[in-house]
């Protein structure tokens, strides 16, 4: 029987991971750790705890209490905020990760499951069509980390007989809980401005060209690669997923459509738009989609349109 603990539980992904992972496992399989948080009310369905990823003693009783044997490690610093607390993201995105896989093997843990990211790639990566194996080199805080994960997450599979597994997520758009400290962040920020305002000041240029992801997507995508069968996988936490890239314009002109008269206006960002400036546009997949038959649902209209429903909703 599987019994999962999800890090970062009340986060952008965690808060619609949790739920997809309990339906599946049963309420009382997954445990939600959040740090210092509030239990929000749609959480209190099963189990949720506290847990500073920075702090192993805290992930090791996590683990061992609640009998763990599979930890989704979504608890991250997200690449603006990096930027701005190399300590904080240092604890959290390089030590956290350290911990988790060491709390895992220390107490038998069968799998973890750790996101990556387009931020693990960098400025001299082919941009276009970026393959899954090519160099990386991120200059960012986040990005490093990113790539660190990677290659731990490889060495406790290859060496150690952990089985760790990841993907390197797009920017992810989704309608529940807003993302903070993130560079994609304006992909969901636009849709709260378009509804209450008719209006949104993007903090990346026009042509911003950056791959994007529909929640509903982004999930399957953990989970998918989590169950796929391990005889047929030849990477482990670096695999490429996309599904729609657009630019900020492009994303404007989608919405406009929908909500006429909507007005799209720029205040670039300096530190997010030289962070957007060294990640790809657009993410060749093929190789998830041979190994375990990723393949998302949502391109760009789809999103649009399921956002705009349910965003409205929420905030009537
Ligand atoms: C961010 O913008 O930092 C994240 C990411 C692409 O990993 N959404």
């Amino acid at each position: 029987m599987e019994r999962i603990l999800v890090t970062g539980a009340y986060g952008q992904i965690g808060s619609e991971l949790v739920p997809a992972l309990r339906d599946r496992f049963g309420v009382d399989n997954v445990i939600a750790a959040g740090y210092k948080n509030t239990v929000p009310p749609q959480f209190f369905d099963g189990p949720n705890t506290d847990v500073d990823v920075a702090d192993y003693s805290q992930l090791d009783s996590a683990i061992m209490d609640h009998q763990v044997d599979t930890v989704y490690h979504l608890g991250s610093v997200l690449s603006a905020l990096a930027e701005r607390d190399r300590k904080q993201a240092y604890a959290v995105n390089f030590s956290g990760v350290h911990n988790v896989l060491e709390a895992a093997l220390a107490n038998g843990v069968r799998q973890v499951i750790v996101p990556s990211s387009i931020a693990a790639f960098g400025p001299e990566t082919p941009a276009h069509n970026t393959p899954n194996d090519t160099v990386q080199k991120p200059n960012t805080i986040y990005g490093i980390s990113k790539v660190f994960t990677e290659l731990m997450g490889n060495y406790y599979t290859t060496k150690l007989g952990l089985d760790v597994r990841g993907v390197r997520l797009p920017g992810i758009i989704s309608w529940k809980v807003e993302p903070t400290a993130g560079t994609t962040d304006y992909a969901v920020a636009i849709f709260y401005g378009a509804i209450r305002e008719g209006r949104y000041a993007s903090f990346l240029g026009p042509d911003t060209c950056l791959p994007m992801m529909y929640m509903p997507d982004a999930v399957s995508s953990l989970i998918d690669v989590a169950t796929a069968d391990f005889d047929r996988l030849k990477h482990h936490v670096d695999y490429n997923v996309a599904a729609m890239s657009f630019t900020p314009a492009e994303l404007a002109t989608a919405i406009e459509r929908r909500i006429p008269g909507f007005e799209m206006q720029y205040d670039v960002d300096p530190l997010r738009q030289s962070i957007a400036d060294s990640w790809p546009d657009k993410l060749d997949d093929t190789v998830a989609r041979q190994e375990w038959d990723w393949s998302p649902r949502y391109d760009l209209d789809a999103m649009v349109d399921d956002m705009l429903e349910n965003l409205r909703r929420k905030l009537a």
